[in-house]
């Protein structure tokens, strides 16, 4: 770690309109409550922290009534992602890390579009997920925009989507090819299909069972950012990990990352020092029992810690060399 202070912004999206099940929107008061700044601040790296609190918006008039064809509350998922979009890059834009604690996976259009704007498209994203999000309209079997933000994002899919009103401020600018998948279990047929015809670099749980969590998210890096010059987008879906792991999410599904492995991955991105946002999704306080929730919480935290250098070997007294005496 470095003396210098790593600089961070917290937002929380309570955003659950991107999927069907209610509390999701409740992660980021979940997450505050059990103590996530707190623990930041017992980091050994020094941290300067400020919380953005929670994105609100307001649907715009002319927006109300605008429908598209599945993709369930249409006009929620625009205003908020706009609202998302311009905090980030605000955030971003003043020297901080974001951390965007949601809400479903629907955020990740605006936090993605945010660092992107922030950084003059210099940026490269690590998609941690069970599921590819990668559905259009057309291919979705739920009209969830949870499972879509990938495929609004990218430039290689824009021709597959309607006009889509109160979006004009989303240009794609994100190609496939800076995007790389960890974790995929979970895939629908028309996603299997854009990740085998567009190459797009996605490492599922065989591999990581393959080659191990290190060598994957080198191998992503290489890909990605072969020159290791971008800011670094991770948007991390906490159903990634096992259900054993974290229980308490929405499309929870076995067979995923042990948290050690989720840590380990977010130990080595935090060493590039180039990490430039951080989205932890999908924690639904409102699925399974009190023990369950708490214990997808602390993933949660942990997650997040070792984003921002928390060492797993303890901390160094500091100046102090031996051990008291008596
Ligand atoms: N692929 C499915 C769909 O489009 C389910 C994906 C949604 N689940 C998530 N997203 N949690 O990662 O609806
Ligand atoms: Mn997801
Ligand atoms: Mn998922």
């Amino acid at each position: 770690h470095s003396d210098q202070s790593l600089k961070v912004g917290v937002l929380g999206v309570p955003f659950d309109k991107g999927q069907a099940k209610k509390g999701v929107g409740n992660g980021p008061e979940f997450i505050r409550k059990k103590g996530l700044l707190e623990r930041i601040a017992e980091i050994e790296q020094k941290i300067d922290v400020k919380d953005y609190g929670d994105v609100s918006y307001k649907i715009p008039d002319e927006l109300q009534k605008e429908i598209v064809p599945n993709m369930k509350a249409y006009a929620d998922i625009a205003a908020c992602n706009f609202e998302v979009s311009k905090m980030v890059e605000d955030i971003i834009k003043t020297g901080r890390i974001c951390i965007t604690l949601g809400g479903d996976h629907s955020l990740g259009v605006g936090t993605v579009d945010g660092h992107i704007k922030a950084k003059n498209e210099n940026v490269c994203v690590i998609w941690v997920d069970a599921h590819a999000d990668l559905n259009t309209n057309k291919t979705s079997s739920t009209g969830n925009v949870h499972g879509m933000p990938m495929a609004l994002l990218a430039t290689e899919l824009s021709d597959y989507w309607p006009y889509l009103p109160g979006m004009d401020w989303q240009k794609p600018v994100l190609s496939l090819r800076d995007v790389a998948y960890i974790g995929l279990r979970s895939v629908d047929t028309y996603e299997r299909l854009v990740i085998d015809k567009l190459g797009i670099n996605a490492f599922g749980m065989e591999d990581i069972e393959n080659f191990g969590i290190n060598t994957i998210v080198e191998m992503a890096l290489n890909k990605i950012d072969p020159a290791g010059e971008k800011s670094i987008h991770v948007s991390f879906d906490i159903d990634s990990l096992d259900s054993l792991e974290a229980p308490s999410t929405g499309t929870a599904l076995r067979g995923g990352m042990t948290l050690r492995e989720g840590i380990q991955l977010m130990e080595i991105l935090y060493r590039t020092g180039r990490l430039g946002a951080l989205d932890l999704v999908e924690v639904n306080p409102s699925i399974g029992t009190e023990t369950e929730v708490n214990r997808t919480i602390d993933a949660a935290i942990h997650v997040i810690m070792a984003a921002l250098g928390h060492c797993r070997r303890g901390i160094r007294p500091k100046n102090v060399h031996t051990l008291p005496l008596q």
